[in-house]
């Protein structure tokens, strides 16, 4: 398991890169087992002084940064805004994603020694879910290259997998998805599957999870998941990989609680096409000034 390397620096103090040191097995090691290909969750991806540098510089953004959408939830794009297209017009990431500590860069590396296509990301939407807001299931879309990789900061939350219901076999019940291309297409009403997110890990949807499933996170305060046969409330698929022997316990014990606190979460991905030259070079996938 990733291991967390050094111990608290003041909060004014940037904090020594995690992973120069430490060694992290392999992605196929972090593969969520049971799902269909592919989700992988890496527990303690980064560590406690980088997530306070991180949603200390998310909190120092300047204000036109933050959008808010209907339910309430903030969002901040870096990078980068995709036109109506699906063109995004790129922007140079902030020093604090690409320079101490090289987040981006990180992220890359480790997906790259794992995969025959490593990843450029070139856009960062961070969200920020205060206890009770979620997000409706949705795709992100053929914009975005079929990997993307999500940083969690702050609190726990539930992810849900959902999948299209069936043409040639439908199984009820079923509900119907709004969506706001011509085609609209039915959901399942339950989840496919339940992923236990925790602050500081790092998950990857990918391949057929990413282009024909749906993700979303119902708005809750509170949780309660188990990992056994029986158990209170939704049944967690990543709990083997959650790196915390106690919560594991609870789980597979029959139920493990707790109640949200605010959730912020960063997504790397990779938009298809990009608007090229300008004042800006390719710097890492992101966008550096020339
Ligand atoms: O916050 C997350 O984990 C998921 C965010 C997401 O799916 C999105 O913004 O499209």
């Amino acid at each position: 398991m990733p291991i967390a390397i050094h111990d608290d620096l003041p909060s004014t103090v940037e904090p020594e890169a995690q992973g120069s040191s430490s060694s992290f097995p392999d992605l196929e090691h972090f593969r969520v087992q049971g799902i269909p290909p592919a989700a992988y969750y890496v527990p303690e991806f980064i560590t406690e002084d980088e997530e306070e540098f991180l949603l200390r510089k998310i909190e120092e953004s300047p204000q036109p940064k933050w959008k808010t959408v209907g339910t309430g939830r903030r969002l901040q794009y870096w990078g980068g805004n995709m036109s109506k297209n699906g063109v995004l017009l790129p922007e140079p990431f902030p020093d604090w994603l690409i320079g101490f500590p090289n987040i981006v860069e990180r992220i890359e590396h480790f997906l790259a020694d794992s995969s025959a296509t490593a990843p450029s990301f070139n856009q960062v939407l961070i969200n920020e879910y205060q206890p009770g807001q979620g997000i409706s299931p949705h795709e992100d879309g053929p914009a975005f290259k079929p990997l993307v990789a999500t940083l969690s900061l702050g609190s726990h939350i539930v992810l849900d997998i959902h999948h299209y219901a069936s043409t040639v076999s439908p199984s009820p019940p079923m509900t119907a998805t709004i969506s706001d291309d011509a085609t609209p297409r039915v959901i399942a009403a339950s989840p496919l599957a339940h992923l236990l997110v925790m602050p500081r890990s790092l998950l990857v949807l990918s391949s057929s999870l990413y282009t024909s499933h749906l993700h979303g996170i119902r708005g809750k305060e509170k949780d309660e998941v188990h990992a056994g046969e029986e158990g209170k409330g939704d049944r967690i698929v990543n709990a083997e990989l959650l790196g915390q022997a106690e919560i594991g316990d609870a789980l597979r014990e029959g139920s493990w609680t707790a109640e949200r606190g605010v959730r912020t979460s960063l997504t790397f991905r990779t938009a298809e096409k990009t608007v090229k030259g300008g004042a800006f070079s390719l710097h890492r996938g992101g966008m550096k000034k020339a």
